[in-house]
């Protein structure tokens, strides 16, 4: 058996119920293949893929906290800390119902590759909570946070692991973890990123991902031959990342026509109003059903249906696995011609093969919204210097960054014979700069 197909073995038998993170590790494990049997003896004599997949640490918490009738909750913490090769664990916390260890270690997982890929100083970790932000008040909000954080401040710091935000953890969470953290541990430094403006936060922070996302989408599209400009995109999501993919793309030259949240989706065929979607969003934080009361011409729809609408670019921002096989193949019957993850795995393996067997370009997420970890390290980089960079320097940073990710993938696709397979690029190329650090290191 080759070393890999052990190692896969092994993980799925010591990590019993957790398929998420099982999905995660053979994604990567199997496009390293090439690599892996250039170096088998030393890799396996070093036991360096079993390494790579146990967690340098987890830590898993009691979270209690008091809702607004008096009544005590309890919900679980996490913090994964995957891999510290290449520099200080860094990842978001997700707080949503569906958290369990196998979503934070996935995510933790794919962070460690994603982060190597910015070019950038950061190790892999992730946290969260199976914690329901959604109908809660702002001060059961926030009396969630401190719990959460009086436990997590005792793992984390400024030079050992920076978290930041992802699903249901915003500006608003990511304050009041920071005021607890500060309130403990008497340090003002730059423990978490995407904080606000006037307390360390960064600029174009909030905007990364998705600004990110478009940048690196329009780089995969001219170095095949086509542009943004002028193409129909289809989003999922209408968080964080949806939101500035979205007014990314439309200055971009490109028409948005839909966006979707957990109960529904929007069609709205003259491009979705970026502005009425802030606002239904992100100030009043409500669904996406008041979307058409603004924008009579629009639809909503209950359920899933993103991917049945005809379009050029496919951009999954919601969650993992909400584009599968059969998706995947509306998208090749209506002629899509890319598809690029905002969110991280949203494509289930079945919809990547097929979406790669019939010409699609397919940008896999730790390569396609790693512009948020980028953004989140730079913001690191102004909290160490006491400075602050303007808009215009973040944002011309971020998209050289994201262009210069996208051509090193693709000779690291092409270097392996692998030419345009950008899943197998974005692996190797995250994976080779990890082993170098731990191959120096020694075995820790
Ligand atoms: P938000 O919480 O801001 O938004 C998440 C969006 O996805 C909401 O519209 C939400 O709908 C929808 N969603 C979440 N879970 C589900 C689900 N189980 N089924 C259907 N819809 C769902 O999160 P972000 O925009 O920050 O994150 C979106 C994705 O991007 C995640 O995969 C995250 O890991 C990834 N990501 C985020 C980065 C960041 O900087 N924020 C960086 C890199 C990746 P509803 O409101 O109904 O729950
Ligand atoms: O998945 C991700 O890369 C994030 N949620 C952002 C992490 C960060 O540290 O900014």
């Amino acid at each position: 058996m080759s070393y890999v197909d052990e190692v896969l073995e092994r993980v799925v038998k010591e990590n019993p119920y957790e398929p998420e993170f099982h999905q995660a590790v053979k994604e990567v494990l199997d496009s390293l293949r090439p690599v892996v049997e250039k170096n088998e003896e030393q890799f396996r004599r070093d036991a360096l893929l079993e390494r790579l997949v146990n967690p340098e640490r987890q830590i898993k918490f009691r979270v209690p906290w008091i809702d607004d009738n008096g009544q005590v909750q309890i919900n679980t913490g996490y913090r994964v800390q995957f891999n510290s090769a290449i520099g200080p664990y860094k990842g978001g916390l997700r707080l949503h119902p569906s958290v369990n260890l196998s979503i934070i270690k996935f995510l933790g997982f794919e962070q460690i590759f994603k982060n190597s890929l910015t070019g950038l100083p950061i190790g892999g970790g992730k946290g969260g909570s199976d914690f329901d932000p959604k109908g809660k008040s702002d001060r059961e909000i926030m009396k969630f946070c401190q719990s959460f954080m009086t436990e997590l401040s005792k793992y984390i710091g400024a030079d050992t692991d920076v978290p930041a935000g992802d699903i249901g953890t915003g500006a608003r969470e990511i304050g009041y973890m920071y005021g607890q953290y500060k309130r403990i541990r008497g340090l003002f430094e730059g423990v978490l990123t995407g904080k606000g403006l006037s307390y360390g936060g960064s600029l174009v922070r909030t905007e990364a991902t998705g600004y990110g996302l478009l940048y690196i989408t329009d780089e995969m599209l001219k170095s095949n031959g086509h542009s943004l400009e002028g193409k129909t995109v289809a989003v999922s999501g209408a968080g964080n990342v949806a939101i500035y993919a979205i007014e990314k793309a439309g200055q971009l030259g490109a028409k948005v026509v839909t966006c979707s949240d957990s109960n529904g989706w929007v069609y709205d065929p003259d491009g979705i109003d970026v502005a009425v979607l802030k606002e239904i969003k992100e100030v009043k934080r409500h669904r996406l059903t008041e979307y058409k009361a603004y924008r009579p011409n629009s639809e909503y729809h209950e359920g899933k249906g993103v991917w049945t609408v005809k379009c050029d670019v496919a951009l999954p921002c919601a969650t993992q696995n909400e584009l599968n096989l059969e998706d995947a193949k509306n998208l090749v019957a209506n002629g899509t011609i890319a598809v690029a993850e905002g969110a991280n795995m949203p494509t289930t393996p079945e919809a990547v093969d097929y979406l790669q067997r019939n010409g699609v370009l397919f940008l896999p997420g730790k390569a396609a919204n790693a512009g948020g970890v980028a953004t989140s390290a730079l913001e690191m980089s102004q909290n160490s210097e006491r400075l602050h960079w303007s808009f215009e320097r973040m944002d011309s940073t971020l998209k050289s960054l994201m262009v210069d990710l996208f051509h090193n993938l693709e000779a690291a696709a092409k270097k392996y014979g692998v030419d345009g397979n950008y899943v197998a690029g974005a692996n190797i190329a995250g994976f080779e700069k990890v082993v170098d650090a731990m191959n120096a290191q020694g075995i820790v």
